[in-house]
């Protein structure tokens, strides 16, 4: 575990496809809101400072009470949080591509469409609380506080990088971390939980549930998020679970299943189990959310011979459409009519320039 008072702190975990890696400590990328608002001033947006949603309940299990279904939020809160998800998703474009044109080597497990739970979580976290997760976690690296460059270069394993993760063999061991993580806070007297992600693949192994009674025999300040993207790999989850409903299979660890599409369900159901995992010990949230990739850049793909060639022609064809010299200008004004008559011309962008048409 590399740590750090003043940066983000990381314990990595890799065994040939996973790897864990806790960032901690850094406030939200550091984006002057001021800056966001002053680059709308002048644009036909709403100006209401304030604005008021209802979000869908969540299913509850061993809770009486749930998450506020009416929640409000500020104009720059607003700004802020989509720039965040906007900034998440084209980060993974790029990532994507940088990967197709190899850049990026090895596995690449990319979190689009799962914007709104980092966002959101974040949101409703503070700096000293702490986040572990496994592979997918570009998303979350950022909105931690790691810089675009920062995420970036890690990937491409440039000089630049600035996370300087350690990696460690161990297999899926985010989730007994996340307990021991939740532990050292209690047992520091810190005011702050330990959230700990894992996919609803991960949701079947037998450490979450070793994880879940540690935390609730001590009542550690732990919240164990699934991030049910509905595939584990390729695997849809009703052909890996019996139990489809994860968020009920904390057994003594109630939870909830929350809109994971939703940013502002995924902030308030955040901010209410921060609150019970303080004061009652561990709680569950499931995420209902999806990815729109599939399980990583190097899935094998089912690319037919004739689809290589098909790729081949268009990309020749978009390179000589984009290399080839531009028309010239005698050329541009012919073939508007047929056969028109010999001295016709047409008018040109500048008005006072006319130019002979054939
Ligand atoms: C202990 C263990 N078993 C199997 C694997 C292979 N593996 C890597 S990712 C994965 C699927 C995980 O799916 P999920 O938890 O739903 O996360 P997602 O990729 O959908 O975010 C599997 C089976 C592994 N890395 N470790
Ligand atoms: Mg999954």
């Amino acid at each position: 575990m590399v740590r750090s008072p003043s940066r983000v702190r990381h314990v990595s975990v890799e065994a040939s496809v996973m790897f864990a890696l806790v960032v901690r400590s850094l406030k939200p990328q550091s984006i002057p809101k001021s800056g966001i608002i002053g680059a709308l001033q002048g644009k036909n947006y709403s100006t209401v400072s304030e604005a008021t949603f209802e979000v869908k309940s969540c299913d509850l299990y061993k809770l009486e009470q749930g998450p506020n279904t009416s929640v409000s939020l500020s104009r720059d809160d607003a700004l802020f949080y989509y720039r965040q998800m906007q900034t998440v998703r084209r980060m993974e474009t790029v990532a994507g591509n940088l990967y197709k044109a190899k850049y990026i080597r090895g596995f690449c497990h990319l979190y689009s469409g799962q914007e709104a739970c980092c966002v959101g979580m974040e949101a409703a976290l503070t700096g000293d609380d702490a986040v572990i997760t496994a592979y997918r976690a570009h998303g979350w690296t950022y909105v931690r506080g790691v810089s675009l460059v920062g995420v970036l270069a890690e990937l491409t394993g440039k000089h630049v990088k600035v996370i300087h993760l350690t990696y460690i063999m161990i297999f899926m061991l985010q989730i007994p971390l996340g307990a021991g993580i939740a532990f050292a806070l209690q047992y520091q007297g810190k005011p702050n939980v330990c959230v700990t992600l894992y996919g609803d693949g991960a949701a079947n192994q037998g450490q979450l549930f070793e994880a879940f009674n540690l935390a609730k025999l001590w009542n550690v300040p732990a919240i164990f998020v699934c991030e049910n993207n509905g595939y584990g790999m390729g695997t849809s989850v009703e052909r890996a679970s019996a139990n489809t409903d994860y968020y009920t299979r904390g057994d003594f660890v109630p939870g909830m299943r929350v809109d994971g599409m939703d940013i502002l369900a995924v902030k308030e159901a955040t901010r209410f189990c921060k609150d019970y995992a303080l004061k009652n010990g561990p709680i569950l949230i499931e995420a209902a959310t999806y990815r729109y990739h599939g399980h990583s850049m190097s899935d094998p793909g089912t690319r037919l011979k004739i689809d290589t060639e098909v790729r081949k022609e268009v990309e020749e064809a978009a390179e000589k459409a984009k290399s080839d010299p531009e028309l010239s200008l005698e050329n541009m004004y012919n073939d508007i009519y047929v056969n028109p008559p010999a001295d016709y011309t047409v008018r040109g962008c500048d008005i006072s320039i006319q130019h002979s048409s054939t």
